[in-house]
């Protein structure tokens, strides 16, 4: 299969300026006609213009207007080819496509009644023949015809300039776009809908019309997704002074996408899932995901559309700058502390596992068989962190100084990850050529962190040395440009400055090996390092279980005592690992880790802190298994989930009274519901005391009384969870009552397939069948697959984690199924599969067993060919 490389970039010889659309819409036959008024850029290049089109019926081809018959062109699978071409000429494209059966939801498709496109990355190829890159940037007109009752509103990028009746029950819309525009933010939807409507004023009085469109009947469901919108137009205002462009935002939400959501300009598509919600529908989990998701599309209006990517190797310029910026919209709206901690959990399980994984690639790739694969947590959420590195190192206005000219320098145009830095560099006088790095090298890099202390001198010095493992793209790996932030604590808890801070609490290090040292401190003073996840990397640094007790009391920063907890919970992991103490002798669990952690001694800081629930709720959360997995290497990862059990319970042990009580007086106090960070830092401190006490048989009817109490979608889900660990009648009984009450909602089923999914029960891959075969469940429903297929593989550790190998085994069966249907969604849910890596070579050969059957099927798609076929060459290596 052919593979792309980002050095063999080539500018585009010809230009289309304007593209002029038809669509003619039938779910089973849509004609498009599509005239591009064309200009070569070099005369001296060659006169052939290569069009990119897939899976398209060529109906006619007109140049200037006169037929072109079938010598005068070439046509390939995926090109169409015209030669001899003047300077300037109009070609007419008539193609035909079959909305209907297209299940890769690429293109124009139509499912759930609904006629809607995705382009990106190269989708519009799929609708007619084009100059289907990035770089070129044409002004769109489009018309759109088809039946008027099945389909009221029809939809399209800018605004409506023209419409009317037209005879047989049809109607027509035109939408004009003045903004030049790649084609993968091209957008057309069709159908019926509610919509809410509302009114933003710029902050120059421009009037904007803003339009939600939802399923008929789910109108009261839109507010919260619009008051995102508007808070996300006034911030982007008010923090980097951009402003909305065009008249009209229309956001549209569908059932069946594949993602999350979609910028096309001036026509945001969304998964219905991050639009829909209320208290008794919806978790705060989910508000928060919509409004960070609605911000997310909004902000690509400027980082994205109007400064493009030139080639889709530089997709982290728009994907890492706009997580940023959506991540700095989130801790004004919501909770600072919970989102970093979130933020990093995802780079600790997803994309260090990621970097691991033959899989591993720099946030600027190199080499591309298709691009769908790369829209990553490392192109997008180590992307934004190397963003954020740049703001620690420019500080808040050098960092603003340093958009402000991106935007000067590049409105309107097609730039690469270069052009970003330059600007950020020349806006600041600051010379970031080596912190370039990050975006050409792959790998995380491990700190090595080594104290020593001069009695005489009372100088404490902390020796770092960083070192990148290799991977099999890039033999040598190169020191990277480091910030770190720290926090020393004496040994009363007063902050000591470093002496190579130049006063912004920072120490830059940008070579192998370099110093940090305090003078005139106590040899009892503890160091914090990469507070905040200053850098995405992975930091040995050795405390006692004492020192991170310490840590927690006297820390002056939230999230350094939420690591040193971490640290603990992970300590604790490798202890009983390492001694072999097992769930099997629990007495022998809370004896070891009573003595080797001394938890115990918290008890009064607990208790002070349970009125800061954020905090609190952050604390008591033990790292995921697959984080545990990354901290301990080499460990079987059954044993490490049993480990995390067996820590729940030691805690228990120590703290059973404190937290029934306190979930006791949560639980008395419970106000109406309302999305407000006060009461969602309350009810997550609820759900994750509940969780922690269904662990003991003798509070588990808590469960059952949190479900029935509950009058929202958060409490019920924690529950559930809950009810999870118990997995008897009364957890039966609960799911029995959910489907009934929430049948009728398909995005509230996500949730019901996702918990039968997550369960642990020896016949779980009957369980998956049965659940195949719910009326609500589609394998062409991208939701419903990652419900049911993805929670198994990504979340249901015991089950697809099987010793015998059956839980690989039903997920390839699967997506052998799946990849003829819809390969983009296939080629996520093999990610577990993938990061065989991370396992014990048991474990390793059978989940190699189940890629080579995967290699051995004829037509498997470039999706799954890519990602299957990187896997196995590193594990033969
Ligand atoms: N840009 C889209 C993602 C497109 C994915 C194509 N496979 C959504 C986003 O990042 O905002
Ligand atoms: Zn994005």
């Amino acid at each position: 299969m052919q593979v792309k490389k980002r050095l063999d970039y080539q500018a585009p010889t010809f230009t289309i300026d304007n593209v002029n659309l038809a669509f003619d819409l039938a779910p089973d036959a849509t004609h498009v006609t599509s005239q591009l008024t064309v200009s070569r850029i070099d005369p001296n290049a060659l006169d052939e213009l290569i069009l990119d089109g897939h899976d398209l019926a060529l109906i006619s081809i007109l140049l200037d207007g006169v037929t072109l018959n079938e010598s005068q062109y070439d046509l390939s699978d995926n090109n169409l080819i015209v030669r001899r071409l003047p300077a300037c000429f109009t070609l007419t494209i008539v193609t035909k496509i079959e909305p209907q059966s297209n299940t890769a939801l690429e293109g124009l498709y139509f499912a759930s009644n609904t006629f809607c496109t995705q382009c990106e990355a190269e989708g519009f190829r799929r609708i007619t023949y084009y100059l289907d890159r990035p770089d070129v940037l044409s002004v769109f007109t489009v018309t759109i015809t088809a039946d008027k009752n099945a389909y009221p509103f029809l939809l399209s990028n800018g605004n409506a300039i023209d419409s009317g009746e037209l005879p047989n029950d049809r109607h027509f819309v035109t939408w004009h776009d003045p903004f030049k525009k790649p084609a993968y933010l091209f957008a057309l939807v069709a159908g019926d809908f509610d919509v809410l409507e509302d009114v933003y004023v710029t902050r120059s009085q421009r009037e904007v019309s803003l339009q939600v469109f939802v399923e008929k009947g789910r109108l009261a469901q839109a507010n919260h997704a619009m008051d995102s919108l508007k808070k996300s137009m006034k911030w982007d205002e008010q923090t980097f002074n951009l402003e909305y462009d065009l008249d009209i935002y229309m956001i549209v939400a569908v059932d069946f996408f594949n993602m999350g959501a979609m910028e096309n300009k001036g026509l945001n598509v969304f998964n219905s899932k991050f639009v829909l919600a209320q208290p008794e529908s919806a978790t705060d989990e989910d508000f928060f995901n919509i409004e960070s998701i609605i911000a997310h599309e909004y902000f690509h209006n400027w980082t994205g559309n109007r400064v493009s990517c030139r080639d889709w190797f530089q997709l982290s310029l728009k994907e890492g700058l706009t997580v940023y910026r959506d991540q700095c919209f989130s801790d004004d709206m919501t909770s600072a502390l919970s989102n970093r901690i979130k933020q990093v959990n995802v780079m600790r399980s997803h994309q260090f596992a990621e970097d691991a994984s033959a899989m591993s690639h720099p946030i600027r790739p190199d080499e591309v068989i298709e691009m769908n694969n790369f829209y990553t947590v490392t192109v997008y959420d180590k992307g934004a962190e190397v963003i954020r590195m740049m703001h620690t190192l420019l500080g808040d206005k050098g960092f603003k100084a340093g958009i402000t000219l991106y935007f000067d320098r590049h409105d309107g145009q097609a730039v690469t990850c270069d052009d970003f830095v330059a600007a950020m560099q020349d806006a600041n006088n600051y010379d970031l050529s080596l912190f370039s790095r990050w975006y050409s090298q792959s790998g995380t890099p491990v700190v090595t962190v080594e104290q020593s202390y001069d009695n005489e001198k009372r100088l404490l010095t902390l020796q770092l040395v960083q070192n990148t493992p290799t991977t099999s793209a890039q033999p040598e790996k190169h020191p990277l440009v480091l910030p770190i932030k720290y926090e020393c604590l004496d040994v009363d808890g007063s902050l000591i400055l470093a002496n190579e801070d130049q006063g912004n609490g920072v120490v830059v290090m940008s070579t192998e090996s370099a110093s940090i040292t305090f003078s005139n401190v106590d040899e009892a003073s503890i160091v914090t390092l990469f507070n905040g996840f200053s850098a995405p990397v992975k930091v040995s640094q050795h405390f006692t279980p004492a020192q991170r007790l310490q840590i927690i009391k006297l820390s002056q920063d939230d999230f350094v005592k939420w690591e040193a907890m971490q640290g603990l919970f992970i300590q604790a992991a490798q202890h009983l690992t390492d001694h072999h103490i097992t769930l099997s002798d629990q007495s022998l669990v809370n004896h070891t880790l009573h003595d080797f952690l001394q938890l115990h001694t918290l008890h009064a800081w607990m208790d002070e802190n349970m009125s800061k629930p954020e905090l609190l709720a952050e604390l008591l959360s033990l790292p995921s298994t697959e984080s545990l997995l990354q901290a301990l290497p080499q460990r079987d990862i059954l044993q490490l989930h049993q480990a995390k059990r067996a820590i729940t319970l030691y805690l228990l042990h120590e703290f059973e009274i404190l937290f029934l009580d306190n979930y006791l007086a949560l639980i008395d106090s419970t106000p109406v519901y309302a999305y407000e960070q006060h009461q969602v830092n309350n009810r997550r401190l609820t759900g994750v005391l509940l969780q922690l006490l269904a662990h003991l048989p003798q509070h588990q009817h808590l469960t059952q009384s949190h479900f029935t109490h509950s009058n929202n979608m958060t409490d019920t889900l924690s529950s559930l969870k809950s009810g999870q660990l118990a997995n008897n009648d009364n957890f039966n009984l609960m799911m029995d009552k959910f489907s009934q009450d929430w049948g009728h909602d398909t995005v509230v089923m996500d949730k019901w397939f996702s918990l039968h999914a997550t369960v642990e029960r020896d016949d779980i891959l009957s369980q998956l069948t049965l659940l195949q075969a719910h009326p609500m469940f589609s394998i062409e429903n991208p939701n419903k697959v990652r419900a049911l297929i993805g929670s198994f593989a990504f979340f249901n550790v015991c089950g697809f984690h099987a010793t015998d190998g059956s839980g690989y085994e039903y997920l390839t069966n699967y997506l052998m199924k799946l990849d003829s249907v819809n390969a983009q969604v296939a080629a996520r849910i093999i990610t577990p599969l993938t990061q065989w890596q991370l396992h014990i070579p048991e474990r390793q050969a059978l989940m190699v067993k189940q890629l080579r059957r995967l290699l051995d099927n004829r037509g498997l798609s470039k999706d799954l060919f890519e990602k299957v076929s990187k896997s196995i060459l590193q594990f033969e290596e």
